[in-house]
């Protein structure tokens, strides 16, 4: 248990060792995922909307798909008085800001580690966190309905230190993934790892939201999986002029092989605009625009752009609600 004043080395406890007091905040689809498969071995709260929590409380937190559970795990509405030993921000990046605030009395007494999509997340908690992991997940999973979602396609997890955290911190985290059934690995540069996880949402949210097909259909047929491929080099480039070092090819394959393994999930940015919300565009395909050298382009990345953008408007998507920053929007 950390307590206040603790260190980084504290909070290490050998491998293996037992249960862990874990703040999930946001409990959207891969919140949710997460917080249910971390509250098999460990004592998880997890901070959602009333709705959820409410049907989380009557019935338990239901996984289908891929992994089958039922999970019984704490629920707030709001940030509980209470001290953790880490906590998950597993938000939709457009909400961090929120979330950073809501978390305040955590700043210095805990463990950070971010799961969500889209650049900058890290780098918003960090300016006000002490110790920060970062963690980027290819979990497919869908947001059915308050209470229940669906697994729906295998991913890798991998999560890194940030800021103010050891390797061992890390190596930790990792472990208590891992014995929750989320099959994790540590990397040592997880900033390109962050990226990478961009360019890969870059190169098949978008199209699935203009499609509305699932993520398998955009490596379906040539022409489509051409698009994909050409959205990750293009993201590529990005990054590479941002001073992240992404190999083109390498990671136009790790997009299509991520379309595949999640074939049947629906991205999150077509969840998003399925249930007439605001995506991710600005924090995943946004964001690589504005890396991209001046006067480079991209045009793929510019198109999908600006249809996503097109789509949240012709859709009366809702703009993004004015929440209490004590709550934030807890969906991911
Ligand atoms: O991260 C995802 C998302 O939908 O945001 C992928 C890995 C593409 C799974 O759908």
């Amino acid at each position: 248990m950390v307590c206040k004043g603790a260190t980084a080395k504290d909070f290490t406890a050998p491998r293996g060792s037992g249960r862990v007091k874990i703040l999930v905040f946001g409990a959207g689809a891969i919140g949710s995922f997460v917080g249910a498969l971390l509250s098999i071995e460990n004592e998880v709260t997890l901070v959602a909307r009333a709705a959820h929590a409410d049907a989380i409380r009557a019935r338990g937190l239901k996984i289908s798909g891929r992994t089958t559970l039922v999970a019984h795990p704490n629920v707030a509405t709001e940030v509980p008085i209470a001290e953790f030993d880490a906590v998950f921000v597993t938000t939709k990046s457009y909400d961090t800001a929120n979330a950073v605030q809501a978390l305040q009395p955590l700043w210095r007494r805990t463990i950070f580690v971010t799961l969500q999509n889209g650049l900058g997340n890290a780098e918003a908690l960090s300016d006000a966190v002490d110790r920060v992991l970062a963690g980027t997940t290819t979990h497919g999973v869908t947001f059915v309905r308050p209470g229940e979602v669906v697994h729906a396609g295998e991913g890798e997890t991998v999560v890194g230190v940030v800021k103010g955290a050891v390797r061992a911190d890390a190596d930790h985290m990792a472990d208590v993934l891992n014995r929750a059934g989320i099959a994790t690995s540590v990397t040592d540069d997880v900033r390109r790892e962050l990226w990478a996880k961009a360019i890969v949402n870059a190169a098949i949210n978008p199209l699935t939201a203009v499609l509305r097909a699932p993520n398998g259909a955009v490596v379906a047929n040539e022409d489509l999986r051409g698009i994909v491929e050409r959205l990750a080099r293009e993201g590529a480039s990005a990054a590479n002029d941002a001073g992240v070092t992404v190999e083109g090819d390498r990671i136009a394959a790790k997009a299509v092989e991520v379309a595949r393994a999640t074939a049947d999930n629906r991205s999150s940015m077509l969840q998003d605009l399925e249930r007439g919300r605001q995506t991710e565009i600005e924090a995943i395909t946004g964001a690589l625009l504005r890396s991209a050298a001046k006067g480079r382009r991209l045009p793929y990345t510019e198109t999908v752009y600006a249809l996503v953008r097109g789509l949240e408007g012709s859709l009366a998507v809702a703009p993004k609600e004015k929440t209490d920053p004590r709550r934030g929007n807890l969906f991911k």
